[in-house]
């Protein structure tokens, strides 16, 4: 955050002096924000030669200091604790939790403008954040719904694939297909192919991931009405946010639910680089990959049970204990099930984390909410009872690194509570969160000039002779 504070007080002073037109005893405030204030690109354009001129700077003058010692631990375990690649966008502390350009969850919803007056943060806002480093105005926020709006509409081919489809398949895949079928529109293949010069690559990408950002929930509520709903169409209605239109497309309109969705959006966003999705996307964007074709492949990772598939898993597996259990289950009956779960070989889903080593705050902001919204709903109840019965026996296990909740232990029952009920179209609202901080990312990557990622691997063999050697 302290490389664009400088900058970040100009742009202060300039949103000051740019309040919207308004009345103030009697008087009529001229607008003065300028068009390039309230554009994001431009915003960018200014930002990027900085940032350039800095990673040359650390490359020149810091490029061979060292930063730990990788381990055959690291090697064969994952690469935890490997230090391996730059994401500017948000960095995670294993005690804090996760930070977005500086700034924790509570910060971002003390400062990042609202929908409702002391409400959640409009995600569009945290883009802004992620992709500039600065908190935007609300004016600039507005700005950026509207360009989101604009840039929403989906060719009819992307719904054919989706239908080509059986509407049995699962809807991250049925989701997945649709991104694809969006690619054919990449602006970023088309200049590519005609021969744009490296320097000039952030360009076509920031359209493409902004094209993207927006054609996503449109995309998503037709996979969610195709399978759930028997094909039902939903406008979208323009007045809204980002969050609460694609609530609207989805069937929601209850003002809460609209606010959990801004929430969702939001804390969903971004997770550091090393979370199997956001790898993915900048492993594959650094082939020049296209963001369409990035995304896609960030999103078959998220499809995986050990990552966003986990928010599908716990509420099946909550629905499950129910189900077993009846639901007035005791503390004991609770207890029971988990054992049961871990004796038959299955993870619980919603704890752990491969790098967190306290409680997700991201559960905590869904906590809140829910203390706040819903503190009857059964479910939630649950989930607050799980909280106390679950991290003891992991931590029994005497394996399990993390025994707290992550994001998913939560994220379920607060859409549950409002209708949202089908748990295996969970993951698509993770991957719709997760395109903002991935394509932001994305256009960092190629305004830096970052180069396709490509490490070493080695066979056991090799780090058996190398470690005898080292004996020796
Ligand atoms: N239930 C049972 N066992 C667990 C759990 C859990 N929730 N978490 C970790 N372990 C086991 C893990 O499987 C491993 O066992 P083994 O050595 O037999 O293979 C051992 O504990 C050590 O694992 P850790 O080093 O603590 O965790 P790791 O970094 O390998 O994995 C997760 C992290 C997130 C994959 C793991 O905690 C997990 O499987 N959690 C449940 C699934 C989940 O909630 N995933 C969502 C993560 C957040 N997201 O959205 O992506
Ligand atoms: C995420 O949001 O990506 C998950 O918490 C997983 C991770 O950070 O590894």
């Amino acid at each position: 955050m302290a490389f664009f504070r400088g900058l970040t007080a100009v742009s202060r002073l300039r949103s000051r002096m740019a309040q919207e037109a308004t009345t103030l005893g009697g008087v009529r405030w001229l607008q003065m924000q300028s068009a390039s204030d309230l554009d994001l690109k431009s915003q960018l354009q200014e930002l990027i030669p900085e940032q350039q001129d800095r990673l040359k700077k650390l490359k020149s003058e810091h490029g061979k200091v060292q930063l730990g010692n990788i381990t055959v631990d690291m090697v064969l375990g994952g690469m935890r604790g490997m230090i391996g690649m730059l994401w500017e966008t948000s960095l995670l502390d294993p005690e804090e939790g996760i930070r977005f350009r500086g700034l924790s969850i509570p910060e971002c919803q003390k400062v990042l403008p609202t929908a409702v007056k002391g409400g959640e943060p409009l995600p569009e806002g945290l883009l802004w954040l992620l992709l500039t480093g600065k908190v935007p105005t609300k004016e600039q926020v507005d700005a950026l719904s509207k360009e989101l709006l604009a840039r929403s509409t989906v060719p009819a081919h992307v719904y054919k694939a989706i239908d080509a489809l059986p509407v049995t398949a699962h809807p991250m895949t049925q989701f997945t297909t649709g991104v694809m079928a969006l690619q054919v529109e990449s602006e970023f293949q088309k200049a590519y192919d005609n021969g744009l010069p490296k320097s000039k690559f952030w360009e076509p990408t920031y359209e493409d991931c902004l094209n993207l950002i927006a054609r996503l929930p449109p995309v998503a509520s037709y996979v969610y009405q195709r399978i759930f709903k028997g094909g039902k169409s939903i406008e979208a209605d323009n007045s809204l946010d980002y969050a609460a239109n694609f609530s609207h497309m989805l069937g929601f309109d209850d003002p809460k639910m609209l606010e959990l969705m801004r929430l969702y959006v939001t804390i969903h966003t971004d997770h550091e680089g090393g979370n199997v999705s956001a790898h993915t996307g900048h492993l594959v964007g650094s082939a020049l990959s296209d963001p369409y074709l990035s995304f896609a492949a960030a999103l078959n990772g998220l499809a995986g049970p050990l990552h966003g598939l986990a928010n599908q898993e716990v509420l099946l597996w909550i629905k499950s204990v129910i189900e077993e259990t009846g639901s007035d289950v005791t503390t004991d009956q609770l207890k029971d099930y988990v054992w049961k779960t871990l004796k038959s070989g299955k993870v619980v889903p919603g704890f752990g984390h491969g790098v967190l080593r306290k409680t997700d705050p991201r559960y905590s902001c869904q906590r809140e909410f829910a203390l706040k919204h819903l503190p009857e709903d059964p479910l939630f109840q649950l989930v607050s009872k799980l909280y106390e019965v679950v991290p003891p026996i992991l931590t029994e296990l005497g394996k399990v690194k993390n025994p707290w909740p992550n994001v998913d232990a939560h994220s379920g029952v607060l859409l549950n509570h409002f209708g949202l009920s089908e748990a295996r179209y969970y993951t698509v609202l993770f991957g719709v969160s997760r395109s903002m901080g991935i394509g932001s990312q994305l256009i960092w990557d190629r305004a830096l000039g970052l180069p396709l990622e490509r490490p070493k691997s080695v066979t056991m063999e090799w780090l058996e002779s190398y470690c005898k050697n080292k004996a020796a």
